[in-house]
């Protein structure tokens, strides 16, 4: 039978999902689009046989036929989102963060404790992205000895108008911190945040670019250069340091073209397209668990963890102090 989806939030990424889930994702159809902007919503529904919009996302959430929930409105209305489908019982997808701040992802933790099983997923999408699956691979398999250090660099093309400096962090920045912690097995423990005198090409106020140095719980060092108005393209790299060698993923991958003295190839122009395969296979693994009730991938607590970091990596930010990550205790359902 066919898993019934809620939609949830019609903007880039909710209109994104929706789209996958009616062409490379089986098993599955769109049965609600909600969106504040009723158009918005409509436009989605349109392209996708026998899904109608509306503007209330518990309406939606209640519909009939609805089976799983697809969270992918701004991260301030995530909280509200996910307690209608655990309400009802649901599995959650949860675009990242799973909420702006510490303490709302830990009412979402509640919530799930008192439910007593997993129902949350987070859509931290490079988990499923292949090299990012190779380079866990090779790490856990001590390919490279213990980690030192891991040296990302996450760069955007352009910030959409809406954003924040605060979102630099919790929204682009929050993606190192879950590869962080997932490809070390290990919690960030500290984080300092740096800044270059910023970017006379971003808009005024965002603190563009930024470094963020992370200190983790196994004693490795991650250092993030986050820079979302860099110009040139997406561009996602990461180089893990090992006692005994170093891997590097996210180098060019594209069609080289030499000619007239120069060396060429494109550079994606955005994550939708960077992270493809990997937003279909998070897509189709969830729906897969989904359909028995579980999740598939990073869950509350992971969304959890990485909130707690940036609010830390927020108050670094505005401090100037390296600040330290205060985590709640890891509940058994979470082990
Ligand atoms: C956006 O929300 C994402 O999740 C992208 O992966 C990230 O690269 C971008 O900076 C964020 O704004």
């Amino acid at each position: 039978s066919t898993l019934g989806i809620a939609v949830i939030g019609a903007g880039r990424m909710g209109a994104d999902h929706a789209r996958r889930i009616g062409r490379t994702v089986g098993g599955a159809r769109v049965v609600a689009v909600a969106d504040p902007d009723v158009e918005r919503a409509k436009e989605v529904a349109a392209g996708l046989d026998g899904a109608y919009a509306l503007t209330d996302p518990a309406a939606a959430v209640a519909a009939p036929g609805v089976g799983a929930v697809l969270i992918a409105s701004p991260a301030a209305a995530h909280e509200e989102a996910v307690g209608y489908a655990l309400e009802r019982g649901l599995p959650v997808l949860c675009e990242k963060p799973l909420a702006p701040d510490a303490a709302g992802a830990l009412r979402v933790l509640e919530a799930e404790q008192r439910l007593g099983r997993r129902l949350v997923q987070v859509g931290f999408m490079r988990r499923h992205d292949a090299e990012y699956r190779q380079l866990k691979e090779l790490l856990d398999g001590g390919g490279i000895g213990r980690p030192l250090f891991l040296h990302c660099r996450h760069r955007n093309a352009a910030s959409p108008p809406f954003f924040t400096a605060d979102m630099l962090l919790g929204d682009s920045a929050v993606h190192e911190v879950d590869a962080a912690r997932w490809l070390l097995g290990q919690e960030v423990t500290a984080v300092s945040v740096f800044a270059p005198a910023p970017s006379s090409l971003a808009p005024e106020g965002l603190g563009d670019p930024r470094f963020v140095l992370m200190e983790t719980s196994g004693g490795a060092l991650v250092d993030v250069e986050v820079f979302v108005n860099c110009g040139f393209g997406y561009e996602v790299r990461c180089e893990a340091v090992g006692e005994s060698g170093s891997a590097s993923l996210g180098e060019p991958q594209a069609l080289e073209v030499r000619r007239a003295g120069l060396r060429a190839g494109a550079i994606p122009q955005d994550f939708t397209v960077r992270f493809a395969d990997a937003y279909d296979r998070q897509l189709r693994r969830w729906v897969a668990a989904a359909a028995r009730g579980g999740v598939a991938g990073p869950d509350a607590w992971d969304g959890y963890a990485a909130a707690a970091v940036v609010e830390a990596a927020v108050a670094a930010a505005r401090s100037g102090v390296r600040t330290a990550v205060e985590l709640a205790e890891r509940p058994p359902l979470y082990r």
